[in-house]
């Protein structure tokens, strides 16, 4: 009997045990953030795959990841106008396209142009001026709809978008890290 209670105890802390991360993860995001996955280490990536942004696409049509996967995506922006590249929801991006035509519009930033200052600085994105190459790694976390994509007024309607597919059985696109 006393073994009986001994098994019931330890298998109820196990239980809280697993449960303790998702509540835990549940207390730092809400509902219209969802946890799609945080900034990684360079020096940590699986994957390094380069990526070229014109006006307005991206040379990258797809992406498929593994949960969990480190990929540092080499950018470089080929265009003439300012492009971004951005991790998240359809909800998110729909989100920060307002704030960036509002900071079009207050002359915060133009579309050729970064915003001044440190007002604009989300760990999922980074904004490429023309010309410019910057790297940008991030770990992937299993999200329904992931996308990336650039929020500069008018290119995500335009097509500069990609989904971000979890099936992880598609062949790397990117080059192998050497
Ligand atoms: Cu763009």
């Amino acid at each position: 009997m006393s073994n009986f209670f001994a098994k019931s105890a330890a298998l109820m802390a196990a239980v809280a045990f697993v449960t303790t991360p998702a509540l835990a993860g549940g207390t730092h995001s809400n509902a219209d953030k969802p946890e799609i996955g945080a900034p990684g280490k360079a020096a940590h990536a699986d994957r390094v795959i380069d990526v070229s942004l014109t006006d307005n696409a991206y040379s990258l049509d797809q992406l498929s990841v593994r949960d969990g996967e480190t990929i540092t995506f080499r950018l470089s922006n080929d265009g003439e106008f300012l492009h971004e590249f951005n991790v998240g929801t359809p909800k998110m991006h729909q989100a920060h396209q307002d704030e960036m035509m509002e900071m079009l519009d207050s002359g915060m930033m133009s579309m050729e142009k970064k915003p001044k200052g440190k007002g604009h600085a989300d760990p999922n994105s980074i904004l490429l001026e023309p010309g410019e190459t910057a790297e940008f790694t991030w770990t992937f976390a299993k999200t329904e709809s992931l996308e990336f994509a650039c929020n500069v007024p008018g290119h995500y309607q335009s097509g500069m978008v990609g989904t971000v597919s979890f099936d992880g059985e598609v062949a790397p696109t990117g080059e192998a890290k050497s």
